[in-house]
């Protein structure tokens, strides 16, 4: 395949291959998802300011979906086929990336070893080979483009184990079970990167990409200032004795830290491998595209506040805090 400059959608487009071919050894899949893609998304911070925020559609029901942030999960099984099958339409270049999987390097979705999908459709094809919690996200000009919004969640569950009761959650094959999940996918957001455009920096040019002051904090998609202490399918509620498993995902940049508000967390996953054994730790510490799977068992009812601390890369100075809550009845 020729490496060719696209004259693409804004006219001056650097370093973008597109001329992504048929996907090689297509066989049929087990799962399918749809994506398609959004530029002209937002979200409304507590303080009522309004970001711009990018982001992937789930285009099975036809149409363009609608635009969720983050982006719609993705949930298979161990060992299946999944199929995700991107179109882009007339947008600019994308792609998908499905972090910690291994693909083919046709597959793997990063622009600058394969192609980016620039008009048309391109079906990626994968097997998820260890249960455990990853994320997707578009690998071009990926600095700006996962910064705007375009990831979702990936979690990938065991093979059931016939020897449990029918509707028993583990976190990996012979792992711990769970009642109750959450998904927690924490970034920070400055609203300055929000304005630039789909190319900025790819030409050569110095867009400040180097320079992030992130002004928001924010716990899957929502406002960790205040919104995220109470909102649905990020704040929890669960009743005791029941066991909690959090996938908590560094979606950032910045170093991050998570407490769980007096609660002891165990920690028996990280980045989609079981830890050899759990480990216990009063807080957790995560660099970017990091995921630790944590089990909680509450002892008491109550509220407990869990805490993300955002760390400046340099001076380790805390620049940002997200909160969100576990409600225990
Ligand atoms: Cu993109």
């Amino acid at each position: 395949m020729a490496m060719t400059k696209s004259s693409g959608g804004m006219g001056q487009t650097c370093y973008v291959y597109p001329g992504h071919p048929a996907t090689p050894g297509l066989v049929t899949a087990d799962v399918v998802y749809n994506r398609g893609i959004y530029m002209n998304g937002s979200i409304t911070m507590d303080d009522g300011t309004v970001v711009t925020i990018w982001g992937y559609t789930d285009t099975s029901g036809g149409g363009m979906g609608g635009n969720q942030f983050p982006s719609p999960a993705m949930r298979v099984t161990e060992g299946q086929i999944v199929h995700t099958v991107l179109s882009v339409g007339n947008m600019w270049a994308h792609t998908v990336h499905h972090h910690g999987i291994e693909p083919s390097w046709q597959n793997d979705g990063v622009g600058h070893i394969s192609w980016d999908v620039e008009g048309g459709t391109y079906t990626y094809q994968w097997r998820p080979a260890h249960a455990g919690t990853y994320f997707y996200h578009c690998h071009v000009n990926t600095v700006l483009h996962a910064e705007m919004g375009m990831y979702g969640a990936l979690i990938v569950d065991p093979v059931p184990d016939p020897n449990d009761p029918p509707g028993t959650k583990r976190a990996f094959a012979g792992g711990p079970t769970y009642d109750v999940e959450a998904i927690w996918a924490c970034d920070e957001i400055d609203p300055a990167w929000h304005t630039l455009p789909w190319n900025a920096g790819t030409c050569g040019g110095d867009v400040g990409l180097n320079d992030l002051n992130p002004k928001y904090f924010i716990i899957t998609g929502v406002d960790g200032a205040t919104s995220a202490l109470t909102a649905p399918g990020i704040a929890v509620n669960m009743t005791l004795g029941q066991t909690l498993l959090v996938r908590y995902i560094c979606a950032g940049y910045f170093p991050q830290r998570i407490t769980f508000g007096g609660l002891t967390a165990t920690v028996v996953a990280s980045d989609g491998r079981p830890l050899p054994t759990p480990i216990y730790p009063t807080s957790i510490e995560a660099c970017s595209a990091e995921r630790y799977d944590c089990i909680l068992k509450p002892t008491a009812t109550g509220t407990y506040t869990v805490t993300v601390e955002f760390m400046h890369w340099i001076t380790g100075a805390v620049v940002g805090t997200a909160r969100t809550r576990i409600n225990v009845a």
